[in-house]
């Protein structure tokens, strides 16, 4: 990001989420890395910048074998109902990405065979045979010393000895070269934690060939100059960050637009393949490097990772559709942002939720909000006031607060880090609410001569909740955009939004019902439990 951190027009950005492996039962811990990016996205978008946001499916390899012979299925039918509810959580979450990608697209399919032969031809790949520990749901190959009790260190399954003549990427090349990038560019893999992962478990120990074909894999792409190889499914599926953009095919304005990508998201899982193997193959294909790898957290359900195999044994209550209908979409994009550190795990459970939304949706914005306009109705009009001599000691505090909030939520995004920045946000939510009761518009309401001091208080209350919002809108667009919609905002950025004054005096705002009813929390966990 330039330095300009408030509006940087035309400026461009590319941010990534991994590509999602199909699976019929999506649980809430699958929708936080789009919920983050899809913050990052709007967010930066007000920055003025133009933006591509990529999300998409990764749709080969074993595991998809095998759950069609399950379910007696042709892949594609199963794969197409599997995306088609991958679409419409992201429409039911308000994910406003630009392109979804599927590794099964042809284009896509095409730009693999090319990049794999190109790799070869270069002699960065070649033919040997393999023998190793696999793991099946993971289609991870792991050496020896990297399981943890002799099982998959990811997942924790057991693995199985497979061998099979393969051809290998000769990633060990890359060892110094990744330790050199990392040394020259500190804040390239983060949080910091992560960086010290890849260098003691990976790089100090030498980097290893990888096996990047499979012959007894068949549901994949075929390596088009030895059709019996399928290509391993991270070489598959990595390169979706370009092929996306036409790298490889007919045209590759976008690739030229946007790449290098600002930054690819991801759970700290898979870091290693982001933050060393891809690395590695952008450099044998002479690409350049992303500018950030971000390995965030997880959430934790009951003790551990929410995974889907683990979803699969639990109640409805951690089903994203259910949860989203039930308080909408923006709670559920709260619960996630807020609740997980940026960077760290961080718990859910349905209480936290349901008193995040009473305390924070409803008790503090809705009710910040609900209040101010109906003041604003009974003591004027609901005409936005005019600001005349306002010497209130409160009233500069507020100011004070916001701008100072403000400024820190531009900070914290500069570092993507979406919880420290919605903290800020109700911050000055929390104070226009203190405001409101220093200054006891209520009770200035009955005394005329004390009517331009009212309309000071109004015209402030508004401005923090317009400000407040236009910060709040990426992170939960439905509530923030019809509170700006109500104050007759439209296409909002953040061009001014360090001005404090911006609403027009006389102006009316249009009536806004209630944001966030609150909720009997003992009544919803019950619901939930059904
Ligand atoms: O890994 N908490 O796909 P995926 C936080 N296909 N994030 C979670 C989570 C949890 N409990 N569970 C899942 C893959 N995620 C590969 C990627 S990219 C070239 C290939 C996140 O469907 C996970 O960390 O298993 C990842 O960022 C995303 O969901 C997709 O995971």
């Amino acid at each position: 990001m330039s330095d300009n951190i408030y509006y940087n027009k035309g400026e461009k950005f590319y941010i990534t989420t991994p590509i999602y492996y199909p699976s019929n039962k999506l649980h809430l811990g699958n929708c936080y890395t789009n919920v983050i990016c899809d913050a990052i996205a709007r967010f930066v978008r007000k920055q003025g910048k133009d933006v591509f946001y990529l999300t998409g499916t990764d749709e080969h390899g074993q595991k998809v074998s095998q759950a069609v012979a399950n379910a007696g299925k042709t892949e594609m039918e199963y794969l197409d109902e599997i995306i088609e509810g991958y679409k419409k959580l992201w429409e039911l979450l308000n994910i406003s990405y630009d392109k979804f990608i599927r590794t099964t697209d042809d284009y896509h399919v095409v730009a693999v065979q090319k990049i794999f032969r190109e790799l070869y031809d270069k002699g960065y790949i070649y033919k040997g045979e393999y023998k190793g520990l696999y793991c099946t749901p993971c289609e991870s190959f792991w050496t020896e010393s990297q399981l943890v009790d002799g099982k998959c260190p990811d997942c924790g399954r057991p693995v199985s000895v497979q061998s099979e003549e393969a051809y290998f990427f000769k990633l060990s090349a890359f060892t110094d070269k990744i330790l050199k990038l990392y040394k020259d560019n500190p804040k390239f893999l983060q949080p910091e934690a992560r960086v010290n992962e890849m260098v003691n478990n990976f790089l100090k120990p030498g980097l290893e060939d990888l096996c990047v074909s499979r012959t007894s894999v068949k549901w994949g792409v075929p390596v088009d100059f030895d059709p019996k190889h399928t290509v391993y499914v991270w070489i598959d599926a990595l390169p979706n960050y370009i092929t996306a953009l036409g790298y490889k095919g007919e045209d590759d304005s976008l690739l030229q637009k946007y790449w290098p990508a600002d930054v690819h998201m991801m759970g700290k899982e898979i870091v290693r393949f982001h933050a060393i193997i891809w690395p590695a193959i952008l450099m044998a294909l002479d690409l350049p490097l992303p500018k950030k790898v971000f390995g965030h957290g997880w959430l934790i359900f009951g003790g551990g990772k929410l995974s889907k195999s683990k979803a699969d044994g639990i109640k409805d209550c951690i089903d994203p559709y259910i949860l989203a209908s039930n308080y909408s979409a923006d709670a559920v994009r709260y619960v996630l942002l807020r609740e997980i550190p940026f960077g760290s795990d961080g718990n859910y459970t349905n209480e936290i939720l349901l008193n995040r939304f009473n305390s924070d949706l409803s008790n503090n914005y809705g009710n910040l909000v609900s209040r101010t306009f109906s003041m604003l109705k009974k003591y004027f009009g609901s005409i936005v006031p005019e600001v005349k001599n306002d010497d209130l000691e409160a009233s500069k505090e507020l100011k004070t607060v916001v701008l100072d909030e403000t400024k820190k939520v531009f900070e914290y995004m500069k570092n993507y880090d979406v919880t420290k920045a919605l903290a800020s946000i109700f911050n000055i939510f929390s104070q226009a609410n203190k405001y409101i009761e220093k200054t006891e518009p209520f009770s200035m309401a009955k005394d005329e001569s004390k009517k331009q001091a009212l309309a000071n208080v109004m015209r402030n209350l508004l401005e923090t909740i317009r400000i407040g919002s236009s910060l709040l809108q990426p992170f939960l667009p439905e509530c923030a955009e019809k509170t700006l919609n109500a104050l007759g905002i439209t296409n909002d950025t953040y061009e001014n939004i360090l001005d404090f004054y911006a609403l027009k005096a006389g102006e009316q705002i249009s009536p806004l019902g209630i944001l966030f009813p609150r909720l009997d929390i003992a009544v919803e966990l019950e619901k939930l439990r059904k």
